[in-house]
């Protein structure tokens, strides 16, 4: 018999336990991203737009979806897929108008669905009016981006200021004649870093927001926050050992990244957010920091209303053990405990990693799915996970992601994140049902013709059935606010324990590849366990249920879920 160890027990009695019964729309939201210009193209041209997801947004509610965030939908020459913005104020055209982007408000909220906008205050695109004007030091434009002249040797030859490295690769400095002066970029050349420094640029910024929030917008994705601000005195910053001066890993981020200023500036969104906020509604901020536990914490502190928490991606892979999973999810747990702010987040995917099955295995990533839709708080589904999508191979010609595009035709397919991003399977018709077009932005996989979404919701044994039915399961109290507990049982087995009142529900997860039996005796106070859901090497449990917890057996790489009801 296994022994059974309890890895750590956390009450949340933080905001989702029920000494707060008014738990606001947000913190126990499913959350699902979409990536608009592969969801759904409504006019044939093969690029996605916003007609198209507002045709779709009964996919979102059937699937027990809260609120979605759309990645950037602004004008932009597209050299980051939306990411190098011209305008902060209005829609791209390859995506629709404002009129239509109001309509989408309008269906959204009707059907009761809440609608976040990515915010991308880094940087702009260079074809940014703001930028044009800088370049040729137009007031009061001329210290909107980050301008350096440069370090001038003793022979008069002029070169960069500092050996900072661009995240996309090369110098994060670009010399433009028509300034005779370098501007700073962090990400791609044609996305110069915004001037933090500059006050117009703070309350400009400022004024993005509330012309958002005024078309009704629910909240906001804040882009590559921790990149925000910049030591301004210049200095090289510390070498690694990584010898290739063109790596990101070249320098120790200690100026160019987590800047207290940086901080600041959230604080001071968070107060325009609260401008709109009323008795019944509230907006939001949620950060996309990859950074380091403490600077990750310190954004709650600094009135984010949650940073993501990128663990799962982070610290675990396909080779990770039930203890690796049982201590990403402890981790996060303890320290929103320590810092009292509650709300609890979990993202397993996103357009800038490998898909989840494609990373994970099939098997590992429907655990990894159970997992964060059973987790206490937020859940974030990425576009084309509920139906387990696999990264597609792109050739170098097809190739459109920067990042990949800067690594050269050697290096592409390593660097490249095009292959998480390609068009939503939704049927097997042309195009996937993504577009009448035969030619798509980025090309289809070429597996839509068994692996989509009208497929999926008729085999009660697919992705998408394991998602919509687990994401039910978020109705119930006991996952809605329940506390969690999560158990190690032996070296393969990771169980989370929700619980409220004589509530519970158990998720069990077996890592190894043989069959596992386990010991619920101790964990159980109920006369008996129901099997709620098992993935696929399981199914044979639906719909059973056990009297006796003493050797329950999970098959290999297989997840149980089992709910109690105590007398
Ligand atoms: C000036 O000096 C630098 C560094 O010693 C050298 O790389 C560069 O070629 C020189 N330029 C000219 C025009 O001599
Ligand atoms: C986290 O990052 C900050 C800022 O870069 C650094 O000062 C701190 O030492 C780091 N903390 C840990 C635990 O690595
Ligand atoms: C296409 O999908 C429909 C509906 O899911 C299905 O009935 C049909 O058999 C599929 N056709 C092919 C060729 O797979
Ligand atoms: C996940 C995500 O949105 N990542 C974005 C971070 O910011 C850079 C620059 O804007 C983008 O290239 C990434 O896609
Ligand atoms: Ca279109
Ligand atoms: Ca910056």
């Amino acid at each position: 018999m296994k022994v059974v160890i309890t890895l750590c027990a956390i009450l949340l009695l933080s905001s989702l336990g029920h000494s707060k019964p008014n738990v606001k729309w947000w913190q126990e939201m499913s959350l699902y991203q979409i990536y608009p210009r592969s969801f759904k193209d409504s006019n044939g041209d093969g690029e996605g737009d916003l007609n198209g997801i507002r045709s779709k947004l009964n996919h979102l509610t059937e699937s027990s979806v809260d609120a979605f965030w759309l990645s950037p939908i602004y004008p932009s020459p597209m050299v980051d897929s939306g990411y190098d913005i011209s305008d902060f104020v209005s829609i791209d055209k390859t995506f629709g108008t404002m009129k239509d982007f109001e309509d989408l408000v309008k269906a959204a909220h009707d059907a009761r669905l809440k609608i976040i906008l990515d915010f991308v205050p880094n940087h702009s695109s260079d074809q940014h009016e703001w930028f044009q004007k800088s370049l040729k030091s137009i007031e009061p434009y001329t210290d909107y981006y980050v301008w350096h002249k440069g370090n001038v040797l003793p022979n008069g030859t002029v070169t960069k200021p500092n050996n900072w490295v661009s995240v996309f690769g090369k110098s994060a400095w670009t010399w433009r004649e028509e300034r005779q002066a370098y501007y700073l970029h962090q990400f791609a050349v044609e996305q110069p870093d915004l001037n933090y420094e500059n006050e117009n640029v703070v309350s400009e910024m400022k004024d993005v927001l509330r012309f958002w929030l005024d078309k009704g917008v629910d909240g906001f994705r804040v882009d590559a926050i921790p990149h925000l601000c910049e030591d301004v005195r210049f200095l090289d910053e510390p070498l690694t050992g990584n010898p290739n001066p063109d790596d990101y890993g070249y320098t120790e981020k200690i100026y160019t990244k987590d800047q207290l200023r940086t901080y600041e500036m959230v604080r001071e969104w968070r107060k325009v957010l609260d401008e709109y906020v009323t008795s019944v509604d509230e907006r939001i901020l949620m950060m996309e920091a990859y950074t380091n536990m403490t600077m990750t914490m310190k954004y709650y502190e600094y009135g984010a209303h949650f940073p993501f928490n990128f663990g799962l991606i982070t610290e675990t892979d396909r080779d990770s053990t039930a203890a690796d999973f049982g201590r990403v999810i402890i981790t996060w747990m303890l320290n929103i405990w320590l810092i009292n702010a509650g709300t609890a987040n979990w993202v397993a995917g996103n357009h800038d990693n490998s898909r989840l099955v494609t990373r994970y295995g099939q098997e590992r990533a429907q655990m990894i799915t159970i997992m964060t839709l059973v987790l206490p708080g937020v859940s974030v589904t990425y576009n084309g996970e509920e139906i387990g999508m696999e990264d597609t191979w792109i050739s170098w010609e097809d190739t459109k992601d920067p990042q990949g595009c800067n690594a050269g035709k050697e290096g592409y397919e390593k660097a490249s994140r095009d292959p998480a991003r390609t068009p939503f399977q939704w049927d097997n018709t042309t195009s996937a049902g993504f577009s009448t077009n035969p030619k798509t932005w980025l090309p289809v996989n070429k597996n839509y013709v068994t692996l989509n979404l009208a497929a999926q919701k008729q085999q009660d044994n697919s992705y998408y059935a394991l998602y919509k039915r687990v994401s039910e399961i978020r109705m119930f109290a006991a996952v809605k606010r329940g506390t969690l507990k999560t158990h190690l049982l032996g070296n393969n087995v990771l169980v989370l324990v929700r619980n409220i009142d004589k509530y519970s529900v158990y998720a069990v997860m077996n890592f190894a590849n043989e069959e596992e039996t386990f010991d619920l005796s101790t964990l159980v106070q109920a006369p008996q366990l129901n099997v709620y859901y098992a993935t696929t090497n399981a199914r044979n449990l639906i719909g059973m249920i056990f009297k006796d917890f003493r050797a329950l057996k999970v098959p290999a790489s297989a997840a149980v879920i089992y709910l109690a009801t105590a007398m």
